[in-house]
């Protein structure tokens, strides 16, 4: 007879449902007997922050829905900043957790988990019989894909699991993203963008299953094309259209005098979020903005538009292209939009770049360069967060849609390499590397193990530099000083053979041939970068020493006075 666990892992996978993350315990024996029994393939995670960051990097990697699984208590809590992270970056998955007593005091493992998880998820459900299961998996299924995707728990009963249950019928597709858009909404933007002489495109992650369209439209538009950071490579960033804007790279100033350039903005599938406006610094004139989001709380939040669609952009997108085969010539030509991504591309910050071992020159650019060549256009690189994660979003062209996943809104450290699993098993045919730091590899390093044990092809790039680097870099700048931010002594190529990866170092040699091997290996490959300071480091660090004697001296406020009437010195001479 079958059990509210077999009701549950079926209902998984009627929602399409292929891989679960998790780890199980008391609680959810009878759960994962359930799973034993389905098809569903169960990824067994060293920790649950691990797992809920495989299931985001599995979501973001293929737009499908992953299912994350732990127990009630210690489960719940270890999993929940990854239930932040996959709020940020709009990753949908689905969490099934077992509920504990909380109403009677003493009670084991028990804590108000609903109220903990409620400001970091889209819905909590709960499931009390085997009966309601069908029902509660695809409310929570749906609830997760539609308009922004999201976290959605589900608490379990363990009644629920091991009562009998009725086998579930054939599954039916997931529910549409956002339902069909009002034709008058449609018709209104079609019809202004139509008129328009120079439309700019604003493309974010919510446009990735719309990837050919969208380059389509810009082609069609002869339309300069922006993206968010995780929109990055909707458009290919080598194609002459895209200005490949990406704050830690460009500065929001030249940005917003590009938009100032233009007389519509089309922002399709993107949050507009601080991570992607550097801070909010963008400035899109409501008056020409036209806003393409499946969520409603997306197109009203922050950038209010004056042609608001609700909609998948998918289902939007080929009327734009009709509207945009109904304009008159003129615009934008192509020199014009050259020249923005040139001055685009050298408005970013003057930050001080580390030395890199292993390339020639010794450099981010050079190594970003390498990297390059040894990924396939389709590949995917995963980043944690950290120098690292600056570095590569300054220099690392993105080819393809969803080619660059990173913790983006909420920058969990420990997410690169479990989110570099789950990007491999929901994309396999699409070669992955996580790139992290030594920081980073501390925190979620073991997951190697896991990558092992799952026979992935998966390259494990370590930028080691014995530092919690980006933090140490903030401290020099500002105080000429360091504080726990060393951390020594990391003996990689032992690691590597004590978690059964291959080790690969880049020292001498073609960079890009050593990274083309490990990614063409078929195993788990740790490729060590040692990284070191430049003189334009241990110059930041020397300023800082200035800035801080400055500040003990003239106190804090004349200082900052002082740093006001140079700026505005500076922006007098522009
Ligand atoms: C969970 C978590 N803790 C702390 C931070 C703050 N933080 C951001 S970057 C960073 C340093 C990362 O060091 P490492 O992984 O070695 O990368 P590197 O900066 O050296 O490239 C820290 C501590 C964070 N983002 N996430």
């Amino acid at each position: 007879m079958a059990t509210g666990a077999d009701a549950l892992c079926q209902s998984l996978e009627a929602c399409g449902v292929e891989c679960v993350f998790g780890l199980p315990g008391t609680q959810s024996v009878p759960l994962y007997e359930g799973l034993r029994r389905s098809r569903i393939r169960s990824v067994l995670a060293t920790h649950e922050l691990s797992a809920s960051f495989m299931a985001n990097g599995y979501h973001r990697a293929s737009g499908r829905l992953a299912a994350l699984f732990t127990i009630q208590g210690p489960g719940f809590t270890y999993a929940l900043a990854g239930l932040a992270e996959a709020r940020h970056d709009s990753a949908a998955l689905v969490y099934l957790v077992g509920r504990g007593d909380s109403a009677r005091p003493f009670s084991f493992q028990a804590l108000d988990q609903r109220s903990m998880a409620a400001p970091v998820v889209k819905g909590i459900l709960s499931v009390e019989r085997a009966g309601e299961i069908p029902a509660r998996i695809r409310e929570a299924c749906d609830l997760a894909l539609g308009g922004e995707p999201g976290p959605v728990m589900v608490e379990w009963s363990a009644e629920a699991l091991t009562a009998p249950a009725p086998a579930e019928g054939p599954g039916t597709p997931p529910a549409r993203r956002a339902p069909p858009p009002s034709r008058a909404a449609v018709e209104a933007a079609c019809g202004f963008l139509a008129a328009a002489r120079r439309p700019l495109l604003v493309v974010g992650l919510g446009a990735a299953g719309a990837a050919r369209a969208v380059l389509r439209l810009a082609e069609a538009l002869g339309a300069p094309v922006v993206t968010s950071t995780s929109g990055r490579g909707v458009v290919p960033e080598d194609h002459p259209l895209s200005v490949g804007f990406d704050s830690a790279r460009c500065d929001t100033g030249v940005l917003n005098e590009l938009v100032a350039a233009s007389d519509a903005v089309l922002v399709l599938g993107c949050k507009l979020t601080a991570a992607g406006t550097a801070d909010f610094a963008l400035r899109l004139p409501e008056a020409s903005l036209v806003r393409v989001d499946a969520s409603p709380e997306v197109l009203e939040s922050g950038y209010p538009a004056r042609y608001p669609v609700h909609g998948a952009v998918e289902d939007v997108v080929e009327d734009l292209v009709a509207a945009a085969g109904r304009r008159a010539r003129g615009g934008w030509d192509r020199a014009e939009i050259a020249g923005w991504r040139r001055r685009l591309r050298g408005s970013g910050p003057v930050e001080p770049e580390p030395r890199l071992h292993g390339v020639s020159p010794p450099s981010a650019e050079a190594f970003f360069g390498a990297l390059r060549r040894a990924l396939p256009r389709d590949g995917i690189l995963v980043l944690d967060s950290g120098l690292h994660q600056t570095l590569a979003r300054r220099h690392f062209e993105v080819l393809s849609p969803r080619g660059l996943l990173l913790p983006s809104d909420f920058q969990s450290m420990g997410f690169a390499l479990p989110a570099a699993i789950g990007a491999r098993l929901a994309a396999p045919e699409r070669p992955a590397v996580a790139l992290l730091g030594d920081g980073g590899l501390r925190m979620s390093g073991m997951e190697i193990l896991t990558a092992v044990r799952e026979r992935l092809a998966l390259t494990v790039v370590v930028f080691n530099d014995g530092y919690l680097n980006r933090i140490r870099l903030q401290q020099l700048a500002r105080y000429g000083s360091e504080m726990s931010v060393d951390i020594p002594g990391a003996d990689l190529e032992t690691f590597a053979a004590a978690v059964g990866a291959e080790y690969a170092a880049l020292e001498n040699g073609d960079a890009a041939e050593t990274l083309a091997r490990a990614i063409g290996s078929g195993g788990v490959t740790l490729v060590e970068v040692r990284v070191g300071d430049s003189p334009a480091v241990r110059w930041a660090g020397a300023k800082g020493k200035v800035r801080a004697a400055a500040r003990r001296a003239l106190g804090p406020t004349a200082l900052e006075r002082l740093k006001r009437v140079l700026r505005r010195g500076r922006m007098a001479r522009r």
